[in-house]
């Protein structure tokens, strides 16, 4: 008897090892590349949700549960970048410089360099230009779906119908086709025929940063104030990617900049979010080297758009006023008669919403991110790969609730605490008191306004 079982039991953890070993297998196989985290403002929505890689429209209702059973929503905004897009025709020429050298030059004899020269074709054209792609189009479509189930009673076929969500949106392409999704996507829900598309661009609002001229002299038009970046460009752990990626490429050192660095890690990173393909461009990168081209461009967002400089928060707050208007216009409307608007939909840029987030008090370091603090930023919260990748979202939603109106944030899709009030939906009154000095300040031409007349720049 005891034999037996001792022999049962054997079996029995032979078959687990086994069924360990064959799921294992199955895992094993990559579904993304390796270096998929590290791809920051380039990277899919679905890297910060996983479980929508199993149902797109899955929504966990005890997150997006009033704060109380006894409260109600009354109005939600909701600030959205774009979805999935083209490389911009800067990008695409770096692309195409980069494949023309290995193509020419690349001499090592890898598998994957050799389906690089032989079966990989430069399909990306410049007229690309930063162009929604279908994939941008069922990021939004489904994520007007998700909301519209997390909030039935302020995204509704009623209010719909009844004109009574706003959508407004950036002048640009890949955020009107965004916005336009989104709208496809309540339709699809509600199965409704025949809907006109309404919206509104107003680039004061979603593209701020075109018209303060404060931020386009100081910053924007000013290679000094990105001088953090160029100093990491030359920076001994960049020099190292180079030198790594043109080893396993056999091109001399010299001939391989750093952009082209860059284009390998942003080929990688449009293939996988474009086409869900994982690029034999990935190859030329490993762990490191995408955490230091991911370093790169995380200081010239901090930098141009985040904490860097005053200016680049301050420079929202036409923005910011605007959602407060907004939430304040419900408010009184609630309690004085009915609420004529149900929702807002503002569709922008992750240039609209790091200054947004920043000026909020949202993932700010202790100390800025430099040239030299690669290593000790390594914990860093300023990651764009989790703020604000394709479709990064900030929702407001106003609740009235028995003791009075509360708000809770969402920040995609999870609700998030107001920075340095670390309570979730705290009293509207008490978030209008942290923010004061913003709400009653932060004058967009006191701000922004220069001296002399200057020339407006509209390059993104
Ligand atoms: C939903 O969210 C809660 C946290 O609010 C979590 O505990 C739970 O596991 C989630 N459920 C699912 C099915 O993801
Ligand atoms: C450019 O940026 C540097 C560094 O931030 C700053 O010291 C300088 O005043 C800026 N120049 C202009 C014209 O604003
Ligand atoms: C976190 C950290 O190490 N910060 C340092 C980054 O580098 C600057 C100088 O460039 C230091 O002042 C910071 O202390």
């Amino acid at each position: 008897m005891k034999s037996d079982c001792f022999l049962v039991n054997f079996t029995v953890v032979f078959l687990s090892i086994t069924m360990v070993r064959l799921s294992f297998s199955i895992l094993a196989r990559p579904s993304m590349p390796a270096i998929a985290h590290y791809f920051g403002t380039k990277g899919r929505y679905e890297e910060v949700n996983p479980h929508l890689l199993n149902d797109i429209l899955f929504v966990n209702t005890s997150m997006v549960a009033p704060p109380s059973p006894s409260c109600n929503a009354i109005h939600l905004v909701c600030v959205i970048r774009h979805g999935t897009r083209y490389p911009t025709t800067k990008n695409v020429k770096k692309l195409a410089r980069l494949f023309d050298l290995v193509v020419s030059e690349a001499s090592g004899s890898a598998p994957w360099l050799n389906d690089i020269k032989n079966k990989w074709k430069m399909w990306y054209t410049e007229d690309m230009d930063g162009k929604l792609v279908e994939k941008g189009r069922d990021d939004h479509r489904h994520l007007a779906m998700r909301l519209a189930k997390s909030f039935p009673t302020l995204i509704s076929e009623e209010s719909l119908s009844g004109n009574r969500i706003d959508f407004i949106t950036s002048s640009k392409h890949r955020c009107v086709d965004s916005i336009k999704a989104f709208q496809e996507g309540l339709h699809k829900l509600w199965d409704v025929q025949d809907m006109d598309y309404k919206h509104y661009v107003d680039d004061s609002l979603m593209r701020f940063f075109d018209h303060c001229e404060r931020f386009v002299n100081s910053v924007e038009n000013n290679k000094t104030a990105l001088n953090e970046v160029h100093r990491f460009k030359s920076s001994r752990e960049m020099d190292a990617v180079r030198r790594k990626i043109a080893n396993r490429l056999q091109i001399p050192y010299n001939q391989f900049t750093p952009d082209m660095a860059e284009a390998a890690y942003f080929l990688c990173s449009y293939e996988f979010a474009i086409k869900s393909e994982i690029s034999p461009w990935c190859n030329l990168l490993d762990e490191s080297d995408a955490q230091v081209l991911e370093y790169k461009s995380e200081l010239k967002q901090y930098w141009k758009r985040g904490y860097g400089h005053d200016i680049n928060r301050k420079s929202s707050c036409p923005l910011f006023h605007d959602i407060f208007k907004r939430l304040n216009k419900a408010a009184y409307d609630y309690r004085f008669g009915e609420v004529v608007k149900t929702a807002t939909i503002q569709v922008g840029h992750g240039e609209t919403l790091l200054p947004l987030l920043s000026l909020m008090g949202f993932f700010k370091d202790e100390k800025p991110l430099t040239a030299e603090n690669f290593s000790q930023q390594h914990n860093r919260k300023f990651r764009t790969g989790q703020i604000v990748p394709y479709a990064a979202n900030l929702v407001f939603v106003l609740y009235e609730c028995s003791d009075g109106l509360r708000v809770q944030l969402f920040h995609n899709e999870k609700p998030v605490p107001f920075p340095n009030m670390n309570q979730f939906a705290p009293m509207f009154e008490m978030v209008r008191k942290h923010y004061s000095k913003l709400l009653q300040g932060c004058d967009f031409k006191k701000e922004c306004d220069m001296p002399q007349k200057n020339l407006r720049n509209t390059e993104l």
